[in-house]
């Protein structure tokens, strides 16, 4: 019934096929098909930890959980696998009243994350599918620090057939951001998708630089709004990154990458519970088009799908 009426989206149900076939599958298998013992909370709260969702997390489900069962909402197995979905996508869910991450007006998006984690290439492929549902996109590259840093983001520019602004390698990304609002203004796009060069979320001064960014574009007069982008595979360490950026310039939403690559992806239950944002994408292979709008019921149920039986282990 849970599952009957979601929008099933077949690059989240592949995304997630590493961390469904290493945990959440084995649970889906295991759950339905036991009495509610001491052991079975024990297997529960074992595999929850093994799959990423960090400790604290896991022991908050598992209070809640147990609470319910002590209701007598749980009767069975199979009525403890729903109310685990129902409380792992309750996590994800945004809070009602939420404003909506582009608004009409001229928005900046700034992508922020430590290094290698795909920020150029979600900044391509966020343009691409913003530009898609018609709104009007320009590209800025931030990333003045690393070599090719701004030759890579032109190159996914042209192949996705967005404008792109850039500066010398060396210049200020502040400068940047400035010139693309300027010309944003001039040119009449809607949004602005600003690369910025990766960095560890331990060295202050390179946090200020993003600090110095989003003051610039809180001084333009436009909507400015941070994504934070977190590889998959760094586990619960994304929840340690999370912390660092939220701290110093907030985030309003989070994309979570190389979801295909990890059995990690349980991840992102502890983050988002720890920055208190959603996540709007997940990043599901290097394509262009290897992006899944987020949807926590959608997501829950693809860990949790037993159509494919070929990927649960011991099968
Ligand atoms: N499998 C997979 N690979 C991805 C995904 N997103 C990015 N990548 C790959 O990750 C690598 C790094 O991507 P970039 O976009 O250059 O990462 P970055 O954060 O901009 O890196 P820096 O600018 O050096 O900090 C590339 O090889 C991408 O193709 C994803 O969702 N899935
Ligand atoms: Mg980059």
């Amino acid at each position: 019934m849970f599952r009957r009426f979601l929008r099933r989206d077949e690059r989240l149900d592949e995304g997630v096929r590493k961390t469904r076939s290493s945990f959440f599958g084995r649970l889906a298998a295991l759950l339905p098909r036991s009495e509610i013992t001491d052991d079975l909370w024990g297997e529960l709260e074992e595999t929850l930890i093994a799959a990423d969702v960090g400790v604290d997390t896991t022991e908050r489900l598992l209070e809640r959980l147990r609470a319910r069962h002590a209701a007598g909402e749980f009767g069975t197995g199979k009525e403890l696998s729903r109310g685990l979905q129902e409380e792992l996508a309750g996590l994800l869910r945004p809070p009602d009243g939420r404003e909506p991450l582009l608004p009409s007006d001229l928005t900046v998006v700034l992508t922020v994350g430590v290094n290698g984690v795909g920020k150029t290439t979600t900044v391509a492929k966020l343009g691409h599918h913003w530009s898609r549902s018609g709104r009007r996109v320009l590209l800025a590259a931030g990333d003045t620090f690393r070599a090719a840093g701004t030759e890579q983001l032109a190159i996914w520019a042209d192949r996705v057939g967005l404008p792109c602004v850039a500066a010398q390698r060396g210049g200020d990304p502040g400068a940047i951001v400035f010139d693309a609002i300027a010309a944003a203004r001039a040119r009449g796009f809607d949004v602005v998708v600003v690369d910025t060069a990766g960095r560890l979320h331990t060295k202050t001064n390179l946090m200020e630089e993003l600090r110095k960014i989003r003051r610039i574009v809180d001084r333009q007069g436009v909507v400015g709004r941070v994504i934070l982008v977190l590889d998959a595979a760094t586990g619960q360490n994304a929840v340690v990154q999370a912390r660092s950026f939220a701290s110093a310039i907030g985030t309003d939403a989070i994309v979570v990458t190389k979801l295909d690559g990890t059995a990690r992806g349980g991840m992102v239950f502890s983050v988002v519970r720890e920055l208190g944002a959603p996540v709007c994408f997940v990043g599901t292979g290097e394509k262009v088009g290897d992006l899944a709008e987020f949807d926590s019921e959608a997501f829950v149920a693809a860990l949790f799908a037993l159509e494919a039986p070929d990927d649960l282990p011991g099968n």
